[in-house]
Formats: C-alpha cells, structure tokens, sequence
C-alpha cells in the first residue's frame, strides 16, 4: 500500500507538532507504523492522500457513529453556518440539546456544556471538591479521563499504550489526593474510604474504554452506588465514549444506575469539539454564575458544535433500530471473529456493548486492568499492520475501542471479516514460528 504522501506530510509535522501529531496515539508509535493522512471521509469509510480506502473502526475514537459526512449532517451544518461560528452569548439551540441530554439522561437533571471531554470531567471533579469541601478522589487503574493533572495518575488510553501511566508535569502535591482503585475489585474501594474520610468522588467509566472494551462485573457498579451513598461520596459516571453510544441512555441506562454527575462528549457533537457535564441540580448550582464553583469557556455551546449534536442525538432517538442494528452486527462480528480464532488456534477474546468493541491477544477472559495489560501486544502490533493492509483501520494501540458507525454494514461485516481470516492465518504461521525457536 503506497503511502509516500503520508510519509512526507508525517515529515512535515514533525518539525513542527511534537510527535507529529496533534494527540499521542494518532502517531501509530506502538504499533511501529507511519500514521496515515486523510483525505477525507465517506460513511464508515476513510480516504487518505496516497488514495488508500480504509474501513473505519476508530470512528473518530468514538464521536462519529452515523458515519463520517453524513448526508443530512453537512446539510444541517452548512445551513447553520451561514449564520455565524460563535456568539458568545446565549442562543436558543443549546436548550435544545440540553433538554435532549436530560431526557436521554434522567440523571443530569442540570448540565453544562464544554468543549471536550477533558473539560467535562475537570469540570465534574473540580465541582465535586467544591460540593463536599473533600479533596480526594477515586479513579481506577486503566480508566482515562482525559488530560487532568488529578486524573492522569495509572490512566489508560495513550498513556497506557506509552507504557507512562502518570504523567510528568503533575505536582505531588495534587496528585497526592488521588487513589486508585481496581476495576471489578470493590473492596478495592471500600478499603481507600475505611482509611480516607477526606474523599469528595470516586469517578470511572462505567463500562471502560481505555483499557481496550472492559465489562463491568455483576454488582460492580451497584455496589459502588451504595458505597458512595452510604459514606457521602459523589459517584461519578465518565460517559464521554460510551454515552449515545451503548445505549441511547449510556452504560447507566443498561446497568440502571444513577450518578450524582455524569459527563458526556464525542458523540453529542457529531465530530464537533464539545463536551458536557450535568447531573443533581443541588450538585449543579453550585457552578457559577449561580454557585461558588467557577467554570466558564469562550465556546462552551458553540451554535456548530450544538447543532451537530442535536441533529445526531434527534436521529439516534428517531431511528429506534440504530442500537439494535449496532448491538445485531457487533455481536455477528464477535462470534465470526472468535470461530475464526478458534480454526487457527489463536488466543484471542472480544469484549463488546453495542458495536464498541475490543479484541484482546489474550488466553482466557480479560476483565480487569492486569488481564487486559497481559494481552499480546506483538500480536496486536501484527493484526493492526495486517487490517491496515487489507485496508481496515483498527485502534492503533490495544489499549482501545473499535466502533462501528451505521455505515458498517453486513458488506463492511464481511469485508472485515475476510481480512481477519488473511491476518489470523498468516498470525498463526508466525507464532507457530515463535514458539518453535
Ligand atoms: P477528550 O478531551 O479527548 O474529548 O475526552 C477525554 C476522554 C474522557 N473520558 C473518556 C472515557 C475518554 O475516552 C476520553 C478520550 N478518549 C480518547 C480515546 N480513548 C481520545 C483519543 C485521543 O486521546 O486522541
């Protein structure tokens, strides 16, 4: 596959973008290859400027699940844009994407709209802090949040990837406040708050996407709800990848759970930058201008960005079957994928909600933190280069989730399909090779 354009624009970057890139795991580093430039996108697929047709599972890390440049979208936002970029100043569409939110949502009873998940959740913990008066908070090993200083302490995505769980550039200081617990593990919580009063949220993604796909266990989450209320500690529900996205009401829909505050992002934008944070109104009111918790964006609920969203969610809750055609194809694709595994005897497990997904190089169920940072990662180095020669664009790092959009047809089904069979077989070969050295 020619990609000496790519290669020369990658050049180019470098010399000015650290890594090249704009964000770290776009850089294909893990996995030994030269990131590809895209051209464009067209329904579940991406066209790089070398020509090259990929399928598309990254999906934008989650925030496109109708497809890229969905017909209706570039309508919607090509007339929105005629009547300007930023206002500044209030406007009647983000009502409207809010009253779509708390319906979604019954939890966020008030929100705030920001401009990325990060925002969400430094927003969400920085208002927990100033409910409780507590300083501490809970995060678990392998769930990322974004990039906040409190957060980025054993976070997974990129920095699980780059093998760096705690960032530099964090003063002891402040991370000092944050502890970490195991996910699936409650005692592993039970036991930071029997030695810590001083303890204002504990925050995860209810079903994690930054360890690669991570199910929740069967009274993980409800145990944590009556944990957090019986000792005063505000649950924390980070939902930026799978809100919209699971389930029309997110993970705490399936699992029926409610935080006191929840955070949203991705898909609410429709590929716009855009974030969100809501939850208890007494929680709420307490963010400026009507509390003492201050929080303010130049674009928070930029007109584009909210009209993308409202437009995406309007045909989410229009189109009742999307999810059941996401869940139909994601679970064909697990079970054809695994009996594929199966014929060449390779070790391999699939974790999926909805069409968000992740297939370890794993021998037996990858549940937690160790099970997932186990997994073979010379392996997935292997099926990323070999999809991405057949023309498939997976995550390039274990430590994530594939999506599909609904422009993942059964066509993308079996076309995905063929290629695992090419790359499962030539796998097989290499480490029937290994092991024999
Ligand atoms: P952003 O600031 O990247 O919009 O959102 C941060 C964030 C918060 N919470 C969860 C559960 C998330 O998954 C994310 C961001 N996800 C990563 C992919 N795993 C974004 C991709 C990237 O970092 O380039």
């Amino acid at each position: 596959m020619n990609r000496e354009k790519s290669h020369k624009l990658y050049e180019a970057a470098k010399k000015l973008l650290p890594g090249g890139v704009n964000s770290p795991v776009r850089a294909f580093a893990s996995v030994g290859e030269e990131p590809f430039y895209v051209r464009r996108g067209k329904g579940a697929y991406l066209f790089d400027v070398d020509g090259n047709k990929y399928l598309d599972y990254v999906a934008s890390w989650g925030a496109i699940i109708l497809g890229h440049a969905d017909d209706g979208l570039v309508r919607e936002i090509t007339s929105a844009i005629q009547e300007g970029t930023s206002f500044g100043a209030c406007h009647p569409y983000e009502i409207d994407l809010a009253q779509l939110i708390t319906e979604a949502f019954p939890s966020m009873e008030s929100m705030r709209l920001v401009n990325s998940g990060t925002e969400a959740t430094m927003s969400a913990i920085r208002l927990a802090r100033g409910f409780t008066g507590k300083n501490g908070i809970i995060k678990f090993r392998g769930c990322y949040h974004g990039h906040v200083d409190s957060l980025l302490v054993k976070a997974g995505s990129g920095l699980a990837t780059f093998g760096i769980p705690d960032s530099k550039g964090i003063p002891g200081d402040l991370a000092k406040h944050t502890y970490v617990a195991e996910f699936n593990r409650l005692e592993s919580v039970a036991a930071i708050t029997q030695k810590n009063e001083d303890i204002a949220c504990v925050i995860l993604e209810p079903i994690m996407g930054n360890m690669g796909v991570i199910l929740p266990e069967k009274g993980f989450l409800s145990g944590l709800r009556e944990l957090c209320t019986a000792k005063g500690i505000l649950l924390i529900f980070d939902e930026v990848m799978t809100g919209f996205r699971v389930a029309y009401g997110g993970a705490q829909f399936l699992y029926n759970i409610r935080p006191d505050l929840t955070c949203l992002g991705k898909v609410i934008g429709g590929g716009f930058p855009i974030g969100a944070f809501g939850g208890r109104k007494d929680i709420m009111d307490r963010i400026a201008p009507l509390g003492d918790v201050y929080q303010a964006g130049t674009l928070s609920g930029n007109p584009i960005a909210v009209r993308a969203g409202i437009y995406v969610i309007k045909y989410l809750k229009e189109e009742s079957a999307t999810y059941g055609l996401l869940r139909r194809r994601g679970e064909e694709l697990k079970a054809a994928v695994l009996e594929c595994a199966h014929r060449y005897e390779i070790p391999y497990t699939i974790n999926n909600v909805t069409g968000m997904f992740t297939g370890f190089f794993a021998k037996g169920e990858v549940n937690n933190y160790d099970t997932a940072n186990g997994s073979d990662r010379k392996a997935y180095e292997i099926f990323f280069k070999g999809m991405l020669n057949e023309g498939i664009f997976f995550a390039p790092s274990q430590f994530e989730a594939a999506f599909l959009t609904l422009f993942h047809t059964d066509d993308e089904i079996a076309k995905t399909l063929n290629a695992y069979e090419k790359v499962f077989r030539n796998l097989k070969g290499i480490l029937q090779t290994e092991s024999m050295q």
